[in-house]
């Protein structure tokens, strides 16, 4: 049985990616920074308490934090892990703007500490670095592997320094080390701060009545945006094979922000138009379905420009060239950015305690990802009601959600 450890294990990819392991057959071991309140609530749902379990546990955490180095050389060699797969970073664009020197910090220097621990340990375990398309910066797209790196954020140019250790210490010490160059990927659980999870999310709190204008940037901005349980799966192929290898992954579409945000409202009946000018344009409900009129109306500005939401320097187009990893490693992703778009929005309806239309979530379900456990989310109750089930418990209660809906729906 493998071990792997996972840092940044309490972030969207870091759950999905524990969730995939444990359905594998690995030990996982992730580690988690001390908050005042719980930050483990992607996790709990796979988390037993080793104390109540009786050695039946195979996740363990363990508190950590990359800017100290001494611990992460302690866990390294009492984990001793077979691979680890390294997520934590300061991971969010704008803020490396207003915190240079502690995104350099964490997502740089996190990384080199952590590839010291393990030189010094003298345990050779398989190296992931989650590298990321924002490297690419001002490079035009497609991006591949053999794009020149034109970094246009304190974010990404931490990020390019750890891809070089990583390179470094593949070369010099023959570590088995993958960088994954992986462009944006969203999912119900993605941070609430990243631009899709911000539209959807808000989306949702408008059509239950909790507000009624989404404020954000540079809606001209292109990204490639795919769904995240399937990334994951490709760190994990990564380092399944014969040799270490840099690989770029996406989805090779590329959609505007301003698209997004259009899609997003019209998949549940409302239709947008735009006014004004860039940095004081607005979104402005031009048609909503009759089932939404008590919180939207005709003429509600429900997005507002705002200059604050820009970036001094931006990354206007990202799309991915995948031919290496399809060649490679024979992967394409199944999730498009339309079902992207319906996913991420039925969730949030969901979380919500309002009634999603379901193509997203069907869509979900015949793909069968039976290795992601979702939480269960309570339909009529919404997050307030959150509350712990058994594994098993959990994925019927998906399934019944599901098979609710599509009656209601009158599909089946
Ligand atoms: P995320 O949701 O922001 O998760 C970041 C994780 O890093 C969290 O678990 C966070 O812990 C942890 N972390 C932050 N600072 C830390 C510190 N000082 N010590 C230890 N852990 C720390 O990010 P994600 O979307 O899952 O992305 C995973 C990784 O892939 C990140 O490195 C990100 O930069 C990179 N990446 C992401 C994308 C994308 O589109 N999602 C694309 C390319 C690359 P807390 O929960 O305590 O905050
Ligand atoms: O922005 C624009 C913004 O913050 C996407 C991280 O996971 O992916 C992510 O970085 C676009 C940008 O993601 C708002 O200017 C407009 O053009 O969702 P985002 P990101 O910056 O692309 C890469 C691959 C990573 O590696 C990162 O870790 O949307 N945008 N208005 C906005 N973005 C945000 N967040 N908020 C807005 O209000």
């Amino acid at each position: 049985m493998k071990v792997a450890l996972i840092t940044g294990i309490t972030g969207q990819d870091g759950s999905y990616l524990a969730e995939l392991l444990l359905s594998k057959g690995y030990t996982v071991h992730g580690i988690i920074r001390r908050s005042s309140v719980f930050n483990t609530n992607r996790i709990d749902h796979v988390y037993k308490d080793p104390n109540a379990v009786n050695g039946e546990a195979q996740l363990f955490l363990h508190y950590g934090d990359l800017s100290d180095p001494g611990l992460l050389t302690e866990l390294i060699y009492n984990i001793r892990p077979d691979e680890v797969y390294h997520l934590g970073a300061q991971s969010h664009v704008r803020v490396s703007f207003d915190m240079p020197e502690y995104t350099g910090n964490i997502t740089a220097m996190g990384t080199t500490r952590l590839l010291e621990a393990i030189r010094r340990s003298g345990i050779r375990p398989r190296f992931y670095q989650a590298s990321s398309s924002e490297m690419f910066g001002a490079a035009p797209p497609p991006q591949n592997e053999q794009t020149p790196f034109a970094p246009q954020s304190p974010y990404a140019v931490a990020k390019l320094y750890a891809y070089w250790m990583a390179c470094n210490y593949r070369d010099a010490y023959g570590l088995f080390a993958c960088n994954g160059i992986l462009f944006n990927h969203e999912s119900p659980r993605r941070g609430e701060t990243f631009l899709t999870r911000k539209v959807t999310r808000a989306l949702a709190f408008m059509l239950s009545g909790k507000q009624k204008t989404v404020y954000l940037g540079n809606l001209d901005a292109y990204r490639d945006w795919g769904y995240a349980p399937e990334y994951v799966q490709m760190m994990w192929l990564m380092l399944q094979q014969d040799q270490p290898d840099d690989y770029v992954v996406g989805t090779g579409e590329m959609h505007s922000v301003r698209q997004f945000v259009e899609d997003a409202f019209a998949y549940v009946g409302i239709e947008l138009e735009w006014r004004g000018q860039r940095q004081h344009e607005q979104g402005v409900v031009r048609s909503v379905d009759t089932r939404w009129n008590h919180v939207v109306r005709s003429g509600d500005v429900v997005v507002q420009v705002l200059p604050k939401y820009f970036r001094p320097t931006e990354v206007d187009a990202l799309r991915a060239d995948i031919t290496k990893a399809r060649q490679k490693l024979g992967w394409e992703p199944q999730v498009t950015y339309r079902d992207l778009v319906r996913i991420m929005v039925d969730y949030d309806l969901l979380f919500e305690g309002l009634h999603p239309p379901g193509e997203g979530i069907e869509c979900e379900q015949r793909l069968g990802y039976g290795w992601i456990q979702q939480p269960p989310y309570n339909v009529t109750g919404g997050l307030d009601s959150y509350q712990r089930l058994p594994v098993k418990a959990e994925r019927q209660l998906v399934r019944t959600i599901v098979e609710l809906l599509a009656e209601a729906e009158g599909k089946w």
